[in-house]
């Protein structure tokens, strides 16, 4: 269906000399997560040295690559430790990995706790080694956990002490200068990126036989089914849409609410239609028979899972939110509606559904889109230049140094 546009894939190559790359991230489940390993195997395979450290295998990456390499943060359980202090482990398996492999740069994802144990990590080190610091916001970590009470200054201070900060979308830098008082220079804007051959619907046969009746359209959600996600709203918005085309839920992933997806389409009496599919390794495939993706959540910095979904050539039907209209182009590439308006957007996706070329047309739009601005090798050697930038110190970040003071308002 789609051509692969061959010429807008060059052979990876670095940008400037190869240096070692520490990574954090949480390394389930999760955007962030994704996003860090995928961007640690593409620095490999541009010849960088990777060192992942984390509590576990990030779920992504293979257990084999060339230059690259896991470090387990190991958690000393003692009865006195009713909460293991995982984020002073973190930092003393920074600290050694950055010693013993010579880092040059550790570059953490999710600010809460990940730069704080990268910022105990460097004072420990001291001024002989001279560790930069590169931190990423995704999301919730500034939209939502990082300004509860008791995270709110302990964020402030370790991204202030960042050398370099970037945030997923233009929206989450605006949240990140509203509520953190950083200013505009200080914050570098990377978006997301996925890989356009991977995500290329033409290369995998067709499993919608083994998942649907004949003749049925599959939709599709992807997601770590946290309240965020608005489980119900996308029961209620198929509900609306297997009404007038007959269609199946294909529900990706696992997370706190999966029992209300299965409570709501009990109640609404489709629980047959809606096909539980749990954690799967590779979403490609399983995007590549999709015909719509629905993502009705209450915020979102970016939406990964969207753009992957539109790299894949799939219309996507989502909320009117946060970062979410820098990746899907509503009208053109799918289709944006307020939160909780589940009715607009099944009507949407009916009318998708229904009408082949207007189908087609979104789905060749979702791909090109995808190709053109985020595609892995426009956004990688971004983050390449915006290293080669901390590392020669061209970024001066004006730091929250000062004492730590609480908002008059709180
Ligand atoms: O911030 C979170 O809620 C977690 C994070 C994750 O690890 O899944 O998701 C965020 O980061 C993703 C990758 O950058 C973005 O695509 C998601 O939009 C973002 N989630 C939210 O903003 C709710």
């Amino acid at each position: 269906m789609h051509k692969p546009l061959l010429f807008l894939f060059p052979l990876p190559l670095a940008l400037f000399p190869a240096v070692k790359i520490g990574i954090t991230c949480y390394p389930t489940y999760g955007g962030s997560g994704a996003v860090a390993t995928e961007l640690g195997m593409e620095l490999s395979k541009r010849g960088h040295e990777v060192h992942f450290i984390s509590y576990a295998h990030p779920f992504r990456l293979p257990h084999f690559m060339e230059r690259v390499y896991f470090h387990e943060v190991e958690i000393a359980r003692y009865p006195l430790f009713e909460f293991p202090p995982y984020d002073l482990a973190l930092a003393v398996t920074m600290h050694e990995v950055a010693l013993r492999r010579e880092l040059d740069l550790l570059h953490v994802h999710y600010a809460i706790p990940h730069a704080a144990s990268a910022w105990i990590a460097k004072e420990m080190l001291g001024a002989e080694h001279d560790l930069k610091i590169v931190t990423t916001l995704h999301g919730t970590d500034i939209t939502l956990v990082g300004q509860e009470r008791s995270f709110r200054e302990i964020t402030r201070f370790s991204i202030g002490r960042s050398d370099g900060l970037t945030a997923v979308s233009d929206y989450l830098k605006r949240e990140t200068e509203t509520h953190f008082q950083v200013a505009p220079d200080d914050i570098e804007v990377i978006p997301n990126f996925v890989d356009p051959v991977r995500y290329d619907r033409d290369q995998y046969p067709c499993r919608k036989r083994t998942l649907l009746g004949s003749g049925e359209k599959l939709v599709i959600h992807i997601s770590n089914f946290r309240p965020v996600k608005r489980i119900r709203d996308v029961v209620r918005t198929f509900h609306g849409i297997c009404r007038s085309v007959p269609a199946r839920l294909v529900l990706v992933g696992d997370g706190p609410d999966r029992p209300e997806a299965l409570d709501e389409a009990q109640r609404l009496g489709i629980a047959e239609r809606v096909i539980f599919l749990g954690k799967q390794d590779s979403v490609a495939e399983l995007l590549a028979c999709a015909d719509l993706f629905l993502l009705p959540s209450e915020s979102e910095s970016f939406g990964l899972v969207a753009l992957e979904a539109m790299a894949s050539g799939v219309p996507v039907i989502a909320t009117n939110v946060g970062g979410i209209p820098e990746v899907v182009e509503h009208g053109v590439t799918g289709y944006l509606a307020p939160v909780g308006a589940t009715d607009e957007m099944a009507e949407a996706g009916i009318a998708l559904l229904r009408d082949a070329e207007h189908w087609l047309a979104a789905s060749t739009a979702g791909r090109t889109l995808a190709i053109e601005r985020f595609s892995v090798d426009t956004i990688v050697p971004r983050y390449e230049r915006y290293y080669e930038r901390v590392l020669s110190g061209a970024v001066a970040r004006g730091q929250t140094k000062g004492p730590l003071v609480k908002a008059a308002s709180e």
